[in-house]
């Protein structure tokens, strides 16, 4: 069994909910934080059979856009340095961990 866990822009959310639940695959919502623009994202976890990844993957990303999203001047780039003019960064279609799940109980 695996666990996917993917991070999406919040805009995609219910395209890639709507995608799952129409191929039969469960799947938890959490509201996130992206680290770097500190901007709301979403995260959207899928335990599934091995066999299964690659579907998941897929329809996750089929419904992921990419995006250009605009870093304002100021924003912290690490502890010690902020950003001295607006950057563009490209954001998503997806971010997409894969993890082994050594068991899976539902009680
Ligand atoms: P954020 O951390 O807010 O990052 C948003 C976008 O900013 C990233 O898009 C990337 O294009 C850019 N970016 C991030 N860190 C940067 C840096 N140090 N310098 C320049 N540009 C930088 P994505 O790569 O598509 O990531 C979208 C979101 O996925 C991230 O939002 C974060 O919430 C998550 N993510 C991405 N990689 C991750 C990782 N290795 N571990 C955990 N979460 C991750």
């Amino acid at each position: 069994m695996k666990m996917i866990m993917a991070v999406i822009h919040s805009d995609d959310l219910n395209a890639v909910n709507k995608a799952l639940y129409k191929n039969n695959f469960q799947s938890t919502r959490l509201a996130t934080t992206g680290g770097f623009l500190s901007a709301g994202n979403s995260t959207i976890i899928v335990g599934c059979k091995d066999e299964d990844v690659e579907k998941v993957c897929g329809l996750i990303q089929s419904e992921s856009q990419k995006r250009e999203e605009v870093v304002p001047a100021g924003a912290p780039l690490d502890v010690n340095n902020v950003i001295s003019a607006p950057i563009n960064v490209t954001v998503g279609g997806a971010t997409i961990f894969v993890l082994n799940i050594e068991e899976f109980r539902k009680v």
